[in-house]
């Protein structure tokens, strides 16, 4: 009996560090995705923000310099701490505000960063990706521009071009005496035009109609994912966010990923000013997008048809840092697991 009561107390002075960290990575963690979640990112290959990726921060930073930095960093702007002032420098000009951080709580968040990097480097970096080589001699023109882009370029020139044409022809024309105009042939030829135009258009509603990209909405979709805008940057749930105060209630994620072949339904809205939900291909191609207001919901479907890295854009200019106002979202098959 006396052996087991030691082997219990023992137990328990070992794992009562344990219990109290996981505690204070759950509050950081709560913290985080409450104050600091639009601006940084702690994935290993996550996007860079407003602020740097924080992956590793408690590595490469000391202890007392990123408390105090969680907790004031104006003032340590206003010190011209030699690293903060690099860091503004590096990341727009754009100061880290202060966030109202009491020290229980930046030792909450650090926690949490620890944690998150442990576990970052214990599991196998992804590949890097591969550098988009740089476009040389004529493909500048067109570097860029997806198919459907080009697409359209080449239409819009053949377009300019006939009708320079058809009045270099007319400017031509005038210069003749005016000739007899046979008004049955023309008719005649009016009614032609008339009737195939008709049939164009007619043939090109017919053929690219049912093709438009929105399922029925009757369908119940697959996947429900709540996106939550604010300056700036994009929050996915599963559970609806509707005030700051609930962020941190809720499990949030910076990046998605969707079953490949699913009807993903997003419910888009914003917490602060209006923004935008706009989905791009792995070629840059625009997929679907919505704006994203405050105290609205608005409801985007779509279906990704093969798997790939989607770019996730603010479309709707929403402040200083609008151009970082960007995630990722991974359409993956669900057989790759
Ligand atoms: C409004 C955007 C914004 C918010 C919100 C924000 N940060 Fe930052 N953070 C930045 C920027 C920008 C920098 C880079 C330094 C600068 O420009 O002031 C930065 C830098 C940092 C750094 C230093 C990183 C390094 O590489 O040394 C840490 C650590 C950090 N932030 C932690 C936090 C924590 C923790 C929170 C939440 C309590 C938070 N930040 C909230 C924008 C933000
Ligand atoms: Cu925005």
């Amino acid at each position: 009996m006396r052996k087991h009561i030691w082997a219990i107390t023992a137990l328990g002075i070992l794992c009562a560090p344990w219990g109290r960290v996981s505690a204070d990575v759950e509050a950081g963690r709560a913290a985080f995705q409450a104050k600091c979640m639009a601006c940084h990112s702690v994935e290993v290959n996550g996007p860079v923000m407003l602020g740097p990726n924080l992956v590793g921060v408690t590595e490469r930073r000391d202890e007392a310099w990123l408390i105090r930095w969680i907790m004031e960093p104006d003032r340590m702007l206003a010190e011209q701490d030699p690293i903060a002032v690099a860091l503004l420098n590096q990341f727009n000009q754009i100061p880290m505000p202060p966030l109202g951080v009491s020290e229980t709580e930046a030792r909450d968040l650090l926690d949490y960063l620890a944690d998150v990097s442990a576990q970052a480097s214990a599991t196998p970096a992804a590949a890097p990706a591969a550098a988009i080589p740089r476009p040389t001699g004529l493909a500048i023109l067109t570097a860029g521009l997806g198919r459907t882009q080009l697409a359209g370029l080449v239409i819009f020139l053949g377009l300019s071009m006939a009708v320079v044409v058809a009045f270099w022809q007319v400017a031509r024309s005038t210069r003749q005496p005016v000739p007899t105009i046979d008004m049955k042939a023309a008719y005649r030829l009016r009614r032609k035009f008339f009737i195939g135009t008709s049939v164009l258009v007619l043939g090109t509603l017919a053929a690219t109609l049912p093709r438009t990209p929105y399922p029925d909405d009757l369908e119940t979709p697959d996947e429900l994912v709540y996106v939550t805008a604010r300056q700036f940057g994009f929050l996915y749930s599963s559970e609806p966010i509707t005030t700051d105060a609930d962020i941190g209630q809720v499990p949030v994620t910076n990046t998605l990923e969707v079953p490949v072949g699913a009807l993903v339904e997003f419910r888009v809205t914003s917490l602060d000013v209006t923004h935008n939900f706009a989905l791009y291909d792995p070629d840059h191609v625009i997929v679907a997008q919505t704006q994203a207001m405050p105290g609205y919901v608005n409801r985007l479907r779509v279906r990704l048809a093969a798997p790939g890295v989607f770019r996730v854009l603010c479309l709707e200019y929403c402040g200083l840092a609008h151009h970082a106002m960007q995630s990722t979202l991974t359409a993956r098959r669900l057989t790759d697991e």
